[in-house]
């Protein structure tokens, strides 16, 4: 058979508002106002240029806050720009953009599938007796909480090189909604050999027996949580039938956290260059986008005093920013938080003969006696079989690596409380 390309999308979130950004200037809202849609446009570009059989959109083409209808005309505008290059497009819908939520008289150009609320099939290259199906399901309305591979089943031909578009939480994912829930088991017995999935905007690709399950991720990061690339994939069937895919990143603006561990500088300069050194790090990974970034301070130094104070990180994110958010491209800080502690000299603290001494012993031995820490386990057992304080731990009992972070951040505890006030009397 013949190759085929095509590019699979999901998690456009066209108009996406940006909430949570403070004070950003206006040349920057703006650049952040358009991203999702200069990412859409960067999605339309790669297909023609690429000379892909189709464009395939796994649901969640506009953010259900607001049914922009901005966002329903430029997309069907990007699919318009598709067919006068004759690349098809297959669009199935999500629980943001069910089609319920859609305006009525948009129109979709000709020859775009756009799927309904029964699975049906279409040809990846129309009239083509080799050419791939693609199978493809839309939600009628926002909550589906059924599993619906099975119906992918029923019509999937063998044979046929079979493409499945869907908007669904594999494997129980519990970052995202349980819409249209199904097991990587499920996906792997159906028959599709490829699985355009959306929903989850955190990249991921899944391999089955016969086959490849993918989200692709969103195409622009909108919150401080969707840090690093986002774009689309690049699927090629070859002629041999196998899937050959890469990731494209299509986004315009990254986000990044930025970690600085105060324990190793005893000046402010220093320190305050390694956050410049980040910065620039960061801006070099982001690859000439523009970048929206948190600075989180920690660890315990002689900088404490001075850097956990909100006048302190205020400041410095004003400042950072007077710095770096003219450039082009822009490097603005979101906010700079810091969970610092004081600098204390642990090893002169253990050798005292007395209660800090004590405590610290204890925690050295409980930290030592890998086997041996019955007596500290019983006493922890009472709050993990409390019922309401269950869902705030795990199932079982602290072991091994886990049991050492806690002996680790009780000691932290302690000692700030315990030596904290010394050192202020001082
Ligand atoms: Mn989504």
């Amino acid at each position: 058979m013949p190759s085929y390309r095509f590019v699979h999308a999901a998690d456009l979130h066209l108009d996406s508002p940006f909430k949570g950004l403070r004070r950003v200037s206006p040349k920057i809202a703006e650049v952040l106002r358009r991203s999702t849609f200069d990412a859409f446009t960067a999605v339309i570009d790669l297909c023609i240029t690429e000379q892909v059989d189709a464009l395939l959109v796994a649901g969640d083409v506009f953010d259900s806050a607001d049914r922009s209808l901005g966002a329903q005309l430029r997309f069907v505008d990007g699919l318009k720009r598709l067919e006068s290059s004759g690349i098809r497009s297959f669009v199935c819908h999500g629980n943001h953009d069910p089609r319920d939520a859609w305006h009525s008289q948009v129109s979709f150009p000709d020859n775009c599938c756009r799927f309904g609320h029964t699975v049906t099939s279409s040809e990846l290259r129309p009239g083509d007796p080799d050419s791939p199906v693609v199978y493809g399901y839309s939600y009628p309305t926002k909550e589906i909480r059924e599993n619906v591979v099975p119906e992918f089943e029923q019509i999937v031909q063998p044979g046929r090189f079979s493409i499945g578009l869907l908007h669904a939480n594999v494997g129980a994912d519990t970052g995202h909604e349980s819409y249209a829930p199904c097991t990587i088991d499920d996906l792997g017995k159906v028959g599709i050999r490829y699985w355009a999935l959306g929903h989850v905007h955190t990249r991921q690709e899944i391999s089955l027996p016969e086959g490849l399950a993918v989200y692709p991720g969103n195409t622009q990061g909108r919150h401080a949580n969707e840090t690093g690339a986002r774009g689309v994939y690049l699927v090629t069937i070859t002629e041999n039938g196998s899937i050959e895919s890469s990731f494209r990143p299509v986004d315009l603006v990254r986000w990044e956290h930025i970690e600085v561990d105060i324990s190793d500088y005893e000046e402010m300069d220093p320190f305050e260059w390694e956050i410049a050194h980040q910065i620039d790090l960061a801006l070099e990974r982001s690859d000439g986008r523009h970048l929206v970034y948190r600075v989180h301070l920690s660890g315990r130094g002689p900088l404490h005093t001075l850097v956990n104070h909100q006048e302190y990180t205020e400041e410095l994110s004003n400042r950072l920013n007077d710095d770096w958010s003219e450039r082009s491209p822009f490097a603005y800080c979101d906010r700079v938080t810091a969970t610092t502690r004081q600098d204390i000299n642990r090893d002169d603290l253990v050798e005292r003969e007395d209660f800090v001494g004590d405590l610290l012993r204890f925690f050295d031995q409980s930290r030592d006696n890998h086997g041996d820490t019955e007596d500290l386990l019983d006493g922890l057992k009472p709050l993990y079989e409390n019922p309401r304080l269950r869902k705030y731990l795990s199932d079982s009992l602290p072991q091994g690596t886990e049991l050492t972070a806690l002996l680790d951040e009780a000691e932290s505890i302690c000692l700030d409380l315990l030596v904290g006030e010394e050192s202020d009397e001082n």
